[in-house]
């Protein structure tokens, strides 16, 4: 017999596990340990499942939602060739969040169940979804600085214990890599434009910066899923080490860009070789989880009546399926 914290939701409680399930625990963190992969049918502790679920499920659900913001200038695109870009793109972001619904779905929730969580408001997706989009140059810093954060949290994600969500993320990557590409260049456009167009990405840029730097998630001391989820190999490095490298692989872009980030305490410190940045409002990220960003209520009734609209196609097929079985049964019945 011994002892196993389950994760924070349940640190609450100590289990005792009897003998059979600390072997299979036993066996099973040795796969992690050993870099193999966790399939759908391998045993595994409750509480490994429940944090995949969650976090695989509020990935989807930010890949969906995050298809709003720049859903929003689709209509108002600069060029043909921006707005056949920006099309792509979305539809990209759609397909991520297909292929990690089915990979949170071999993990025994049906997609219907998450996509429930999300509409009644219960499920989490990124605070980053929840700021608007102002003017065409957020289109650049979304995808610039949006999907290079998200690069920068997804290609650990490549090498997850989970097989069918790590698998899932070598696609994603590969085309999150792309977006980013295509934010820079809006950028790097607008920044060598026009005084006007240069200002309105110098706005993007101060309106965007510390939300993306919340998307990281909380201060590691105040992560409570990351000693689970780094002894189980689902998180490679911390939220605070992505930030990190985040703001250093992204100083030396907004520099040659000729752009300024809004923070007055943003240093290089040569003997570290990182920047170091001011504080983080704390209080501005609980805000927008509890619901309360500029946009929340707005992104989740655009789901809810999506959900509501879409209602007559998914009953048509229903209604077709139960006559096309009806038709066979019949029709087989006539053979006999
Ligand atoms: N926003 O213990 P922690 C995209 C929550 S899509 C909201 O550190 P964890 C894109 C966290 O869920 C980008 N909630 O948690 C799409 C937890 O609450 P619960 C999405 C956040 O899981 C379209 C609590 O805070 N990327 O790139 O160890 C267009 C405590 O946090 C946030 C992913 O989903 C946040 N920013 O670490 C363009 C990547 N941060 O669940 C681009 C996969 C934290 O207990 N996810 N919370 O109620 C992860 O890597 C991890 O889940 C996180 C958080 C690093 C986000």
């Amino acid at each position: 017999m011994y002892t196993q914290a389950l994760n924070a939701d349940e640190s609450q409680r100590d289990q005792t596990l009897p003998a059979p399930d600390a072997a299979k625990l036993a066996r099973f963190q040795a796969v992690i340990d050993a870099e193999d992969k966790i399939e759908p049918n391998d045993w595994m502790p409750d509480a490994y499942r429940r944090t995949l679920q969650r976090q695989i499920s509020q990935h989807a659900h930010s890949e969906i939602i995050g298809m709003q913001p720049e859903g929003n200038w689709l209509t108002r695109a600069p060029s043909l060739k921006r707005k056949a870009t920006l099309l792509a793109k979305i539809q990209d972001e759609a397909g991520h969040g297909l292929y990690l619904y089915s990979a949170a779905e071999t993990l025994g929730l049906s997609r219907e169940a998450y996509c429930d969580q999300l509409l009644s408001g219960k499920a989490k997706y990124s605070s980053i979804f929840n700021y608007p989009t102002l003017t065409w140059a957020d289109m650049g810093a979304i995808g610039w600085l949006v999907d290079g954060a998200a690069i920068m949290n997804q290609i650990p994600l490549c090498r997850c214990s989970y097989g069918p969500y790590a698998r899932a993320m070598i696609r994603i990557c590969k085309e999150e890599s792309f977006h980013q590409r295509q934010g820079y260049e809006i950028m790097v456009t607008l920044a060598h434009g026009t005084p006007a167009q240069k200002a309105m990405a110098q706005d993007a840029l101060d309106r965007f910066w510390w939300p993306v730097l919340m998307m990281f998630g909380p201060s590691d001391k105040d992560s409570m899923h990351s000693a689970d989820s780094t002894k189980w190999k689902i998180k490679r490095f911390s939220n605070d080490e992505l930030r990190q490298k985040f703001i250093d692989a992204t100083i030396p872009q907004g520099r040659y860009l000729g752009l300024t980030f809004p923070d007055p305490d943003l240093t290089f410190n040569d003997a570290t070789g990182h920047w170091e940045h001011g504080v983080i409002d704390w209080s501005e990220f609980k805000r927008v989880l509890a619901g309360d960003g500029p946009c929340n209520r707005q992104r989740l009734k655009a789901r809810q009546t999506a959900e509501a609209e879409g209602a007559w196609v998914r009953d048509a097929a229903r209604a077709y399926a139960a006559k096309r079985s009806q038709r066979q049964a019949t029709s087989q019945v006539a053979a006999e």
